[in-house]
Parts: C-alpha cells; sequence; structure tokens
C-alpha cells in the first residue's frame, strides 16, 4: 500500500479491526472527504511516487547508426565490446532515477534476450558467444542498485515473416509471457504505438498495413499481463494504467490533469487530449514525459556533443514532474555497452542541482493559518503537508471550496521554487490556485495556476519574504492538499 493511501487504510483498519479509526469516531473524529471523480489504483500510486526514471534504447541500430532497422540486420551486427549493465544501472541511479525500461525488442524485430520463439536474437550475435542476454544482465543490475526494471517490447516488428497476420499476435504474446516470467518484477509494460508499414517481414520486403484499432486485440494482451504481472502499469496512447504525454520533448501540458475518457481510445490512436488530458474524464491514466538525453532515441556517436546539459533536463523536469507526470528519461548505451560520459556527466550535475534545491523546506517551522480545517481537527490540519511525506492532508469542511493558507516563516527566506501536492487517493480536485508573498505591508501575487494533482512545482525568480499565501480560487469540492513546499535552487 502507498503512502498517500494511509488514510483509506486506516479507516480499513479502524472498520475492520475496530482500531483507531473507530475509537476516534466514537470520540467524534471528522469523516474525509468524499472522493471526486477517478481516482488512481494502487499500482498507479506507486507510479506516482517513482516520479523519475530512464529509458535505455539498444539495439542492432546502435551499431548500425539508425533510428528504425529494418529488420534485416544480420544478428551479426550487435557486437558491445564493453557492456557493463552495472556502469547503466550506476548511473541511472546516481541521476536519481528509480527504475530503467530496457527497449527488449524495438521495431527491427531483434531480440535482446535469447526468445525461444526466434532466431533474430542475442543468441545468435557474437556477443558472449550467443550465450548473452541483455535483458537478465540490466534486469540483474537494476536489483542490485535498488531500481525497479521495465520492458519496452514493439508490437510493430518489421523482421517477423507473419508481422500483420493473427500467427503474429501468438508470437508477441509468448514473448511477452517470456518477458514476463523470466525476470523479476516488472513495473512496467510500454506499448509503443508507432507503426511505419514497410519492413523486411521474412524476406517479403513489402508494405504491411493494419488496423490499429483491432489487430493487437489489445484487450485480451492487457489481460495477460494483469495475470502475469498485476503489479505491473501498462503504458500506451490509450493506458490503461498510463498514458502518453502526446510528444516526444518531455514536456506535459498546462494544466495537466490525470484524468481522461478511456473510451474509444486505443494505442497508435488520435493524440488528441493526451498532452493536458481530460477534465472532467472518466479514467485515472496519468502522462508520462518520455524523452531522449540526445536527439535520437538510439547512440550515435555524432551526437556525442549533442548532449542535453544540466540546465535543459532541469527545464523538461519542472516541465513533467513539476506537472504532475512521470519524467522518463532515455539514455542509450553506445557501442561499448555503456552509457557515455558526456551523458554520465550531465546527468550527474543535473542530480546534483535538484538535490541542492530539494534538500530543506524553508516553509519547515512555519506557523500555518488556514481559512479553514476540516471540522476543526488535527487529522486535517495544513501541518499535515509540510512533511514531505504525502501521507495525510491538509483538508476543509465540504462546503469551503477556496479557502487559504498562510504560511508565516517568521523570519526573511529567500525562494524560487514553491511545490505542492494534492492527496491522490481523493482524486485530482483543485482547479486554479495563486501564490502571494508578503511584501511592504501587502500582499502581492507572484504565482498562480491551474492543475496540481501528484506534484506541482512552480519555478521562478527569486523570493525573499516573511510570509507567503497560498489561495486556492478554484475547486468544485474541498480541496485535499497533501504538499506544501519552498525551495530554493544553488545559485
Ligand atoms: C517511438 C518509436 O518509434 C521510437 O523509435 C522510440 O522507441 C520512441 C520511444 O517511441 O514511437
Amino acid at each position: 500500500m502507498n503512502s498517500r493511501n494511509i488514510l483509506a487504510k486506516g479507516l480499513l483498519i479502524g472498520l475492520v479491526a475496530g482500531g483507531p479509526w473507530l475509537r476516534a469516531a466514537s470520540a467524534g473524529a471528522v469523516a474525509p472527504p468524499k472522493a471526486y471523480g477517478p481516482t488512481p489504483t494502487g499500482r498507479q500510486m506507486r507510479w506516482h511516487e517513482m516520479e523519475f526514471y530512464g529509458f535505455l534504447h539498444f539495439t542492432v541500430n546502435t551499431f548500425t547508426d539508425k533510428e528504425w532497422g529494418d529488420g534485416d540486420e544480420d544478428e551479426k551486427v550487435f557486437n558491445p565490446t564493453a557492456f557493463d549493465a552495472d556502469q547503466i544501472a550506476a548511473t541511472a541511479k546516481e541521476a536519481g532515477m528509480k527504475g530503467l525500461i530496457l527497449t527488449a525488442k524495438h521495431h527491427d524485430g531483434f531480440c535482446l534476450w535469447p526468445s525461444r520463439y526466434t532466431e533474430h536474437s542475442v543468441k545468435n550475435s557474437p556477443w558472449r558467444g550467443g550465450q548473452g542476454d541483455v535483458v537478465k544482465e540490466i534486469s540483474l543490475a537494476c536489483k542490485r542498485h535498488g531500481l525497479k526494471f521495465g520492458v519496452y517490447l514493439s508490437p510493430w516488428d518489421r523482421n517477423h515473416k507473419d508481422y500483420g497476420r493473427p500467427e503474429y499476435i501468438s508470437y508477441y504474446r509468448n514473448q511477452l509471457r517470456e518477458l514476463l516470467t523470466s525476470y523479476g518484477d516488472i513495473f512496467t509494460v510500454w506499448f509503443d504505438g508507432a507503426n511505419g508499414g514497410s519492413g523486411y517481414y521474412g524476406g517479403a520486403r513489402e508494405t504491411r498495413h493494419i488496423d490499429n484499432r483491432t489487430y493487437y486485440d489489445w484487450e485480451t494482451t492487457r489481460k495477460l499481463v494483469r495475470d502475469l504481472m498485476p503489479a505491473a502499469v501498462m503504458f500506451s496512447d490509450a493506458g490503461p494504467d498510463i498514458r502518453w504525454v502526446g510528444n516526444e520533448n518531455g514536456i506535459a501540458g498546462d494544466p495537466c490533469w490525470a484524468a481522461l475518457n478511456a473510451a474509444g481510445r486505443y494505442a497508435g490512436g488520435s493524440s488528441q487530449g493526451l498532452n493536458s488530458g481530460e477534465r472532467p474524464g472518466t479514467d485515472w491514466i496519468p502522462p508520462e514525459c518520455d524523452v531522449s538525453i540526445r536527439p535520437g532515441w538510439f547512440y550515435h556517436a555524432s551526437e556525442d556533443a549533442r548532449v542535453k546539459t544540466p540546465e535543459k533536463l532541469l527545464d523538461l523536469y519542472y516541465k513533467s514532474v513539476g506537472r504532475g507526470a512521470c519524467l522518463n528519461l532515455n539514455i542509450p548505451p553506445d557501442r561499448r555497452g555503456q552509457i557515455h560520459e558526456n551523458d554520465r556527466q550531465s546527468l550527474r550535475e543535473f542530480r546534483r542541482i535538484l538535490d541542492a534545491t530539494f534538500a530543506t523546506n524553508l516553509a519547515q517551522g512555519a506557523e500555518l493559518r488556514a481559512s479553514n480545517i476540516r471540522g476543526g481537527a488535527g487529522e486535517f490540519a495544513p501541518q499535515n503537508a509540510l512533511d514531505g511525506q504525502g501521507e495525510a492532508c491538509w483538508a476543509t469542511d465540504d462546503a469551503i471550496t477556496t479557502p487559504e493558507l498562510v504560511l508565516d516563516l517568521r523570519r526573511p527566506v529567500t525562494f524560487n521554487v514553491v511545490s505542492l501536492g494534492e492527496y491522490l487517493p481523493l482524486g485530482q480536485r483543485i482547479e486554479a490556485f495563486a501564490l502571494d508573498q508578503w511584501k511592504d505591508g501587502q500582499w502581492v501575487q507572484f504565482a498562480k495556476g491551474s492543475s496540481i494533482g501528484h506534484r506541482r512545482l512552480i519555478r521562478g525568480g527569486f523570493i525573499t519574504t516573511d510570509k507567503v499565501r497560498l489561495r486556492i480560487t478554484q475547486c468544485p469540492v474541498c480541496p485535499a492538499l497533501a504538499l506544501v513546499g519552498l525551495f530554493a535552487e544553488p545559485r
């Protein structure tokens, strides 16, 4: 059970065991607000809390200098000279990533594990004498470095002779079963919507069009994943758990709603609404921002000088994680089978700045004055939002939908980042907010915004003040805020 479910969990324990909640209830405790709209599942909550993880694009393309392999590549081209899964996992870990997703099979159909259903894999490459298994090595390195592990298995397969026919769907599911039963826990399964048509297709070398809506029979495949790996979140343009953000630049919409109307959507379908989500929306399907640290998804030596700078990565972080999405940053292994020094250096500096920024919540120790606290009860007091844990919240009475909260810092404090977060088990509630600073004897607004969701980071110029005010200016129900923080980036 995730941390933000503790309120709900407390209720459950209280009811089932006659525990603390029941006792409190008989002593006149205050009922929590009712959830508003769709709410996240346990697996989605665990995903929200990851916030930042990495993508590994690695296959024959790394050696042929392509972005999309045709499917006719000789297996012998796959030959990393010094493959080092620990170097890759350590790089991700020190960058602050919480997991890694590997392209077990990209569009070219080459499998990074020795699948028993095809000859087009590492087993026919010279690497490790044909005995190697990249999926295994990366999954084990992830475990050693405390990272979660996920798989990308391209639905489009430009190598397979049966692609476009029903037989291929069985092949695809067989491969999924191999991946989900042989490599330990998988936190996510990434379903790509891309489909370019032409390919090698076992020598036919033709263009094969499929109907994205019907060909893959996603319902059956989703059920297979749920059966084999119930904790995994599935990603696609249409969810069911996580949605594509609608671009490959790493930028979520503003506003960004976790909800989407899932009916009629399918992987490879319309991207309308994916960037900002839909409100009101019927389903909790929050966005993942996928973007590469380099111009391409795969490693190309010609792009060694075009690695995104720490400043660019920070900007992406604030526009993805800071808008309630997760950031999936691609770091492609090079021809050695390692993360290039330039990428590593940029990630290190990016992490140094983030760590320095978020080391201290400058609002700690502030006196908090809310215009309303639900039932006047401590369990809904604004102090709950200060500890950075997100396990409890500041909530107001049902009738109070536009409350305000004054943070009396009791000394001049300098900050340039404000962090807010809603209590997600109760849904995404807040629709607009404003922030004021106390300046020359009056309140002066310095920021405003719309959606908050899992996390909202407002980054601006440096402000020095001894009082900050948060105003919830639009909310269809009473708000439930789990995080409030003031932070300063290192100068
Ligand atoms: C796209 C693919 O076509 C790219 O090659 C890459 O894998 C990206 C993450 O998704 O749809």
